[in-house]
This record gives C-alpha cells, structure tokens and sequence, in this order.
C-alpha cells in the first residue's frame, strides 16, 4: 500500500420510489402503507416503498418517517453491514420513531468500526496536525482540530469522532495564503505586560507566514524569513534552522520549540526587555533528551510530522508518519515543567476516518435516480 493512500473505493447508491406490488425483477414485494418501508442489494440498487409518508431532515411534521435515516441504514447494508441488536443504531432492524434527529442519521461508531472490518483503515502521514482555536463574538472559544497533507485538509470534530461532511477541502481556498505541503503551524499566545501576544504562523521552508485567525488569511506583507524572524541573540551564530519539522509553542514556559532532525530548539519569544535574551537560543537538545521516554517505552523519533497540544485531551502529542506519542505528565499549568513520553500507537486508532476520499459531485449526481412507478 502506498503510504499516503487510503483504500477508496467508489459506492454507487441508486434510489428507487415503488408502489406495491412486484418491481424492478426484485423478488420482495412492497406492502402498502406500514410494514416494510426499503430494503436494498449489495449492488447498490434501493429501494423505498413509494406508500410510505417519507419527510425531510427539517420537516416540523411529527407524523412520517425520516428518509434520510431510512437512506442512511440502506447505504449500510449495500457497504455490507448487516443489522446490529444495538436499538440506538442506524442499522437496528426497525425504524425507531422516536429516534432523535441528531444522533440517529449517521452510522455510529460500532457500525463504523464494522465498515472498517470490511473495508479496512485510513492511514497515511501527515504533513502537520494542530487545534486551530478561535474567539467567538460571544468570547466563548471554538476549536477543533485540523489535519493538512499536501494540499488539502481535513477539520477534525472531536465531539463526533470524525471528518467534518465533505472533507478534505482544498487548503488554498479556505486558508488564504497558505501554502500547501506546509512544514509546520504553531499558535503562540501569552501575557506580555500590559498586552496579550496572540499570533499565528505557517511555516516553509525558508519562510514562515503570519496568519490572521479572524479574517482567515496570510497577513499582507508576508511570509518573511525565519532567518530574519528566528535569528541569532547578539554575538550569537546558532539560528532556528529553515525546513523545520514542527513547531510547538509550550504555554508552560512561553517558549516557542522548533523540531528539526533529531533535534529541538528552544526559543524564547519574550525578551523581557533585555536584548541578549533574544534570539537563538534558551538551549538546543536532542529531542530524546528535551522529551525523554517513560521507562521501558519506546522513544521519540527524529523527523517528527507534528507536535501539537491537544485541547480536547489535554495533553501534548507527537505524530510522525503513522505512529503517535504522548506527554503523558503534561499539564497546562505545571511549573517546573514535566515531560514523559509514551508511545500510543497508530493515529488512526485514535482519529477515526480521516480518508483521502475524492469529492467528484459531477460524478456523483449522475448516479442518483429518482425513479417512480
Ligand atoms: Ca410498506
Ligand atoms: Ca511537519
Ligand atoms: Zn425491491
Ligand atoms: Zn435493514
């Protein structure tokens, strides 16, 4: 398998609305209103009895029965899963009526984890993985986390286990400005008397670019040099190297940590007013040093993908091809700072989903079919 690919496989579904009575050569005979209300074949081909009061997803009506959930469970069984004893499932045998509209119209995490038994798993590397936080009007904060690969991205919902529908998207269509095949992403944000320092940065290369979170662009006037940006203090040689692998902003000591080989550099972004403090570098470590692996656990790697803070599990994570670790000590707040690293194992048994699937809606709308009598 190549190690940036996911198995894809194109699944056509075509709908069919029928009255009573035989169809389609189709050996099942619809049965009026009530009783039997779809069913489908492996080849894609489904079929919903036409005397049934379907309604849509916004419908105020109490009366009738959800077509998309019905569509949801039939697409189910033509990806070869077959009905689940779980009543909570889309794919429990009987159509629940009072089956909520949130959580009843997508295929739940065992059922997914069926399909995967089928189908396998996503996997591949990524070029960097970070959780993009943002200030609501209402000064409440969002975030979720975002997953990028050459030149498209995947925005990564926690509280669902999966992809955003659609996803991944086009990175520069949505991130003005940003380039694909980035190095690395870093958000940077402390106190700084009297005012916060809050900024954001792409890196690549021999660049790094200032993005505007609020209006979802490159700044004017960038990128600049990370030889300009990241240089040495007075007097100083040593500099943040260009092409880094990562770049993690600890909030434990406000200093920014740039990856590159097997090697972390640790910059202190503050000055504190004094000049000599400023520039590269607070030290210059061997990750495995700066990142030490708990006893008897297997230890960072050189020529990380990502390093990134969580804030859904609240913990710092390192990702490099498709492997994972942990600071499992971490926390937000700690002073002296702790680090313990365990390896976790494959990113996609703890990130679910996040597949290289090819939106072609040309393609797709071709296929659909509303047929009646
Ligand atoms: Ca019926
Ligand atoms: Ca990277
Ligand atoms: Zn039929
Ligand atoms: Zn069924």
């Amino acid at each position: 398998m190549n190690s940036n690919a996911c198995n894809t496989k194109l699944i056509s579904v075509i709908f069919f609305f029928i009255s009573a009575g035989a169809h389609q050569n189709c050996d099942i005979d619809f049965d009026g209103s009530g009783g039997d209300i779809a069913h489908s074949w492996h080849t894609g081909n489904m079929h919903f009895d036409d005397d049934e009061n379907f309604k849509a997803i916004y419908s105020p009506s109490v009366e009738g029965i959800y077509l998309l959930r019905v569509a949801v469970h039939e697409i189910g069984h033509v990806l070869g899963l077959n009905h689940t004893e779980k009543d909570h499932s889309v794919m429990y045998a009987i159509y629940n009526q009072d089956s909520s509209v949130d959580s009843e119209f997508e295929l739940g995490w065992d059922d997914r984890k069926d399909v995967q038994k089928i189908y396998g798993v996503c996997r591949g590397a990524f070029n960097t993985v970070f959780d993009w936080v943002r200030r609501r009007p209402d000064n409440r904060f969002i975030f979720n986390t975002y997953f990028f690969r050459g030149n498209r991205y995947w925005m990564y919902e926690n509280h669902a286990n999966r992809t955003r529908y659609g996803d991944p998207l086009i990175i520069s269509r949505e991130w003005k400005g940003v380039p694909s095949d980035i190095d690395a992403y870093v958000h940077i944000w402390f106190y700084n008397h009297p005012g916060i320092v809050d900024v954001t940065y792409f890196f690549k290369g021999e660049n790094y670019y200032m993005y505007e979170s609020m209006e979802a662009k490159v700044l004017d006037g960038w990128p600049k040099k990370i030889s300009e940006g990241f240089g040495p203090k007075p007097n100083g040689t040593d500099r943040i190297p260009n092409n880094v692998d990562s770049v993690f902003f600890d909030m434990r000591d406000s200093n920014i940590y740039f990856f590159k080989d097997d090697m972390v550099y640790v910059y202190n972004p503050r000055g504190e007013g004094a000049p000599s403090k400023t520039g590269c570098c607070e030290r210059i470590s061997k990750i495995t040093d700066e990142f030490p692996a708990a006893k008897g656990e297997r230890p960072l790697e050189g020529n990380l993908d990502a390093v990134y803070y969580s804030y859904k599990k609240q913990s710092m994570y390192f990702l490099k091809g498709e492997d994972v670790w942990r600071n499992s000590n971490f926390s937000r707040r700690q002073s002296p700072r702790k680090n313990t690293i365990r390896y976790e194992g494959k990113w996609y048994d703890h990130w679910y989903d996040i597949c290289d699937v090819k939106s072609d809606t040309s393609a797709t709308s071709g296929m659909i079919n509303y047929a009646g009598d």
